[in-house]
């Protein structure tokens, strides 16, 4: 059942009534006057639709719907099912990147042992579409992904991003070697324990996917810990409203420089979506910097970073791998954060990392997807 109701489309679906503005309408017409056949962009601005736009006719088919507006007189035909898939409603406006679209998860989720780790071998994601998909959509899902079996090479960290992204190139190159160095520019190229953490808070927008690759273990420790941050986020949100809403609702300043570099980004430790919902973490007390708030609220922030520190520090919270040579860790660099235990110098531990992001990854799953029957 179709109706023009009050200059709005109604449209009878699977037992309900889906209602459409005409203005919507308008702006979704296909037609090759408003939609470019050939690229499927739109070729009307906003400022070149009359307003006062109404719905003045419908013709219904059965498989598609003709519209006419008053007052142009202009037509659009719309496929039922197109309308029917992309109908205005609550909800239906999720960009993917919260909570709402994540598997939030506590180390005993993720049991090794009874094979719920989100793992994949890099010859099968080579070979196989499906296992390639299945590896990405892990990323989204849980937030991780460990690929074993990456030949223990170095630059091949740089061939797992391209797999399904673009690297995104930083000052510490286009991948970084993760070792001891002489005189280190960053705690990361020594050998001491690194609490969990994202990387660079300091680059506005951080990089969203970030890789390590292992190339050669330490003979001791060097462990890698891995924290659900939106799930720590959510457990602060129902035990401790007033230090969540403290800790989303204050910029931090974050800082990095050396020879060549100096970057600032100033951004809260847990970001809010516009509905509210958490989207990002951002954790790194190494590269903090001096809080500029109004004085009185300095000592209430402190004490509110304590508590989400301390929450985000609790062992049971802390997945716990072993990097060995030819593991390559691929992680959601805005939701999941990764330690490391301090390591001794024997052995020559030494990773390699790289940056990417999740745009990429996921508009590499969604082709992976078309080949897919639904
Ligand atoms: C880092 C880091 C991980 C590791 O340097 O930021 O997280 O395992 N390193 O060395
Ligand atoms: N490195 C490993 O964000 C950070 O500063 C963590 C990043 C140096 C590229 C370390
Ligand atoms: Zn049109
Ligand atoms: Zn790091």
């Amino acid at each position: 059942m179709t109706s023009q109701n009050d200059g709005d489309l109604e449209l009878g679906s699977g037992g309900h009534t889906l209602r459409f503005p005409a203005i919507w309408l308008r702006d979704n017409c296909p037609c090759a006057q408003c939609l470019d056949p050939g690229s499927g962009q739109k070729l009307k601005d906003i400022t070149e639709l009359p307003p006062g736009l109404a719905v003045s006719a419908v013709q219904d088919t059965g498989e598609s719907v003709v519209v006419t507006y008053a007052p142009d007189g202009h037509r659009s035909a719309f496929s039922r099912s197109w309308l029917a898939a992309h109908a205005p409603g609550a909800g239906h406006d999720r960009d993917g990147r919260t909570e709402d679209d994540k598997e939030l998860w506590r180390p005993a989720d993720l049991d090794p042992a009874a094979g719920r780790l989100p793992e994949a071998s890099w010859p099968c994601y080579l070979a196989e579409p499906a296992e390639r998909a299945r590896a990405l959509d892990a990323v989204l899902r849980w937030g991780f992904v460990l690929l074993r079996d990456v030949p223990a090479e170095p630059g091949l960290v740089l061939e797992v991003a391209a797999s399904f992204g673009f690297v995104r190139e930083t000052n510490y190159g286009r991948l970084f070697d993760v070792r001891i160095e002489p005189r280190p520019g960053n705690l990361a190229y020594t050998s001491r324990r690194i609490l969990p953490h994202t990387d660079n808070p300091y680059r506005d927008p951080v990089p969203t996917v970030q890789l390590l690759h292992c190339l050669r273990a330490a003979d001791d420790g060097g462990d890698t810990g891995l924290v659900d941050g939106f799930a720590a986020a959510r457990e602060l949100r129902a035990t401790d409203r007033e230090t969540f809403d403290l800790i989303a609702g204050t910029p931090v300043p974050f800082g990095y420089q050396d020879k060549g570099t100096e970057l600032r980004a100033s951004q809260p430790l847990i970001e809010l979506s516009p509905r509210g919902r958490i989207r990002a973490v951002r954790f790194n007390n190494r590269s903090m910097r001096p809080l500029r708030l109004p004085y009185a609220q300095v000592t209430a922030f402190y004490a509110a970073y304590r508590r989400w520190a301390e929450l985000l520090a609790r062992p049971e919270r802390q997945l716990n791998l072993r990097l060995g040579p030819g593991d390559c860790l691929v992680f959601d660099n805005t939701r999941v954060l990764h330690a490391r235990t301090a390591f001794s110098g024997t052995g020559g531990r030494h990773l390699q990392g790289c940056y990417a992001d999740l745009d990429g990854l996921a508009s590499t799953l969604a082709v992976l997807r078309r080949g897919e029957i639904p």
